[in-house]
């Protein structure tokens, strides 16, 4: 199976399991104290389902077969991180934020809805992961599924992803607007999607209870290709095509965003995403030939179109 093929598998599972985990409290439902609003559950599954690349539950899927673990035993951590993954994506394009109309190629949430319930959905998905993580099908022993819980929590907040966008807005709005040093948007990027990717990739240690020094080395790999992946985003917003990429491009030269594409311009930053490609390949050599999959899931990062 090619790596294209490998990322198309695990998208149909991820797809698949999501579409069950984010359908099955309907109006229908039978079980009374558990319906959903019915607008609200529209506007879950347009966040949700069809589209995406689902590359954070592949990471997890895939770092996790390095302890022996298959598909199914990763499928619902997965998908739970997915869910918060979705959810950040909703809030960021409401007009308080990025003000995004398409995503995924699809009218935004809130454009296809309102921002009242895209916030309410991007909410929802927001709490859902953690039910999901909570229950016994995640992994059998408690201690696990904390574990899994405490990561993902940290991952998403304050000290992480949403701590992270916020460094954003505040360079981009107070103050009329501020000029980052390298070091500043390094450290804004590696919270607001590296942290989420860094987690993807220990995710698969903590189901596998992987040795700490086997979790650091998914660390290390989850912390440059989350580096590799924000470049290779800043790259295409520069150079990329609205159609293939399925959002708008050239947002960040038009709202003055610090990137280091704008700090350092396209050649020194596609040089900076070579490094950051080598570094993960690196983290991966305690792993040997098992990581071959993780290592092409580098190379993919670096030379995505979309
Ligand atoms: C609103 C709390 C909050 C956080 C938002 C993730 C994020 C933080 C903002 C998204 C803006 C952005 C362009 C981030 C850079 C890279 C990124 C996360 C791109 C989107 O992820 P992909 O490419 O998207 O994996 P798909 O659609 O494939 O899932």
């Amino acid at each position: 199976m090619t790596f294209a093929q490998r990322l198309d598998r695990i998208a149909g599972l991820t797809e698949a399991r999501l579409g069950l985990l984010v359908g099955q409290k309907s109006e229908q439902s039978e079980c009374g104290d558990n319906r959903i609003p019915p607008r609200l559950l529209g506007a879950i599954r347009h966040a949700t389902l069809g589209g995406g690349k689902r590359f954070r539950p592949f990471l997890v899927v895939e770092s996790a077969a390095l302890f022996g673990l298959s598909e199914s035993a990763a499928l619902d951590t997965a998908a739970a991180l997915e869910c918060v993954h979705c959810y950040s994506l909703v809030h960021d394009d409401l007009p308080a934020m990025d003000n995004d109309e398409t995503r995924r190629g699809q009218p935004t949430v809130w454009k296809a809805f309102d921002e009242w319930t895209a916030i309410l959905a991007g909410d929802a998905l927001l709490t859902l992961a953690f039910e999901i993580l909570a229950s016994p099908s995640v992994h059998e022993q408690p201690d696990v599924r904390v574990a899994l819980i405490s990561g993902l929590a940290k991952a998403a907040g304050a000290a992480g992803m949403v701590g992270g966008q916020a460094l954003d807005l505040e360079a981009e709005r107070l103050n009329g607007g501020r000029a980052l040093t390298a070091a500043e948007i390094l450290h804004l990027q590696s919270l607001k999607t590296g942290a989420l990717i860094r987690f993807a990739c220990e995710a698969g240690a903590i189901l596998g209870r992987g040795s700490p020094e086997a979790r650091a080395a998914l660390s290390a790999y989850g912390t440059a290709l989350g580096l590799a992946f924000q470049i290779a985003d800043d790259l295409l917003d520069a150079e990329g095509d609205a159609a293939t990429v399925g959002k708008a491009v050239s947002k960040d030269a038009a709202a003055g965003k610090a990137t280091l594409v704008s700090l350092m311009g396209l050649e020194e930053a596609r040089a900076e995403l070579k490094r950051a490609e080598q570094a993960a390949l690196d983290a991966l050599a305690p792993f040997g030939t098992r990581a071959a999959t993780l290592a092409d899931a580098a190379r993919f990062v670096v030379r995505r179109d979309r």
